[in-house]
């Protein structure tokens, strides 16, 4: 048996508003042709399916014509569970209508750690695998609120909640392995979270969801059943704790230039006789990025370079010379122009680099986090610094409140 373990696909996501629908397209086309030439019988998507809560009717369709072309390849089942940036009802909303593609969808937990257990057959009818399918975990799902709570109160009772939660859905898990013939099946589960240690990246969007440690959860906390463990949240491949049977995927498109230069994958996990065993394989690259850092000089001899090549690259373009470049802009438009490469951004970091004043005048909203707004406004209202810490956690607290109320008007675009 096979499975494909991917996650954090995030369609619809766009860069510097530029549409990325052709590469979203190239990837399911690949994906397709890698789930037929290496057999998959299992495909495992660990969250964060759409970028935002609210996705447009192109990228919903984007998503269900690759659902309707994987159901008639040789893949047997597709489990899907929420992540952070997903509306639990937008994905639950077709779950009946899926279930008959033998795509498995978990928007949200429910009362019943069961709901999360899948036992998947073999074609035959005969079970050959048990999916633990916990979707991305609310604190509001999870964590009852009291009086009084202080923020390390409130992080340490979601991270038992989580782990709780784990433990039930993995003894549900075992009581579906003891009732199957032979009670020896695998278990699989996943997840959408971001455990202690691990790495997020410049603009992936990660890191803005909490604050220090919070919402971070130990690895320790998966039960010991657990033969896999697919992850999602973080944007980079990895094991977990170095083990090589609990991974995070990673993105696999770059979700900004901070990731262009890693090397994007999908994993493949074989089940057989001999045990488990995980495959890389590299995802290619779809749409080149590329940051050109450095003086005027050093800018220019990049591009030139790139232009040579002669392949479509996006770049963004970011001076850091001494010397005082007025006209950035139309240097760079005239470097470029005729060329296959196309400027996306330009920032001037000389002018970033200045006083507190002169930076809000450089910056757009585009550098800058929802958080990082709300740490200008701190400033700028001259709060004590003992102060801040705690405001700012309240503010998270707040943001990520609002994200979870999966209201249609909801719009979580800016958390990127
Ligand atoms: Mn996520």
């Amino acid at each position: 048996m096979k499975i494909l373990h991917t996650s954090d696909w995030h369609l619809g996501r766009s860069l510097y508003g530029r549409r990325r629908t052709a590469e979203f397209e190239q990837f399911f086309d690949w994906l397709l042709g890698c789930i037929q030439s290496e057999g998959i019988d299992v495909l495992l998507v660990a969250g964060d399916v759409f970028d935002t809560a609210t996705p447009s009717n192109q990228v919903q369709e984007l998503y269900y014509r690759f659902l309707c072309r994987v159901a008639a390849t040789g893949c047997r089942h597709v489990v899907i569970i929420a992540g952070n940036h997903d509306s639990p009802s937008l994905l639950n909303a077709p779950k009946g209508l899926l279930r008959s593609l033998n795509v498995h969808v978990i928007g949200c937990m429910t009362e019943a750690p069961a709901d999360e257990v899948l036992v998947l057959d073999d074609g035959d009818g005969r079970p050959q695998l048990i999916v633990c399918a916990v979707p991305y975990l609310r604190d509001r799902d999870i964590r009852r609120a009291e009086a009084g709570e202080t923020i390390e109160d409130k992080d340490r009772k979601l991270v038992t909640g989580i782990g709780e939660h784990y433990r039930l859905v993995a003894a549900a898990a075992l009581t579906s392995v003891r009732s199957t013939a032979g009670g020896s099946i695998p278990i699989v589960a996943m997840g959408h979270l971001f455990t202690t240690g691990g790495q997020t990246g410049q603009g992936d969007g990660v890191r803005e969801l909490y604050v220090g440690s919070l919402g971070q959860v130990r690895a320790d906390i998966f039960p010991e059943c657990f033969d896999y463990l697919a992850l999602g949240h973080l944007h980079a491949p990895q094991r977990v704790m170095g083990s090589d049977v609990r991974r995070y995927s990673g993105a696999p498109l770059p979700m900004s230039f901070g990731e262009a230069g890693q090397q994007k994958i999908v994993l493949v996990v074989t089940v057989d006789s001999r045990g488990l065993t995980v495959e890389e394989k590299a995802v290619p690259c779809f749409q080149r990025l590329a940051t050109v850092a450095g003086d005027w000089d050093a800018i220019q001899r990049r591009i030139t370079a790139l232009k040579e090549e002669g392949v479509p690259v996006w770049l963004e373009v970011m001076f850091q010379g001494d010397e005082l470049v007025a006209d950035l802009q139309e240097r760079v438009r005239e470097l470029t122009a005729g060329t296959a490469l196309e400027v996306l951004r330009i920032k001037d970091l000389r002018l970033a680099a200045g006083t507190l004043s002169r930076a809000v005048w450089e910056e757009t909203l585009d550098d800058l986090e929802v958080s990082d707004v709300f740490g200008r406004c701190l400033l700028a209202h001259q709060i004590p610094a003992e102060q801040q810490e705690e405001l700012m956690a309240l503010f998270q607290e707040t943001v990520n409140s609002l994200h979870d109320e999966d209201t249609p008007e909801g719009d979580a675009s800016h958390e990127r």
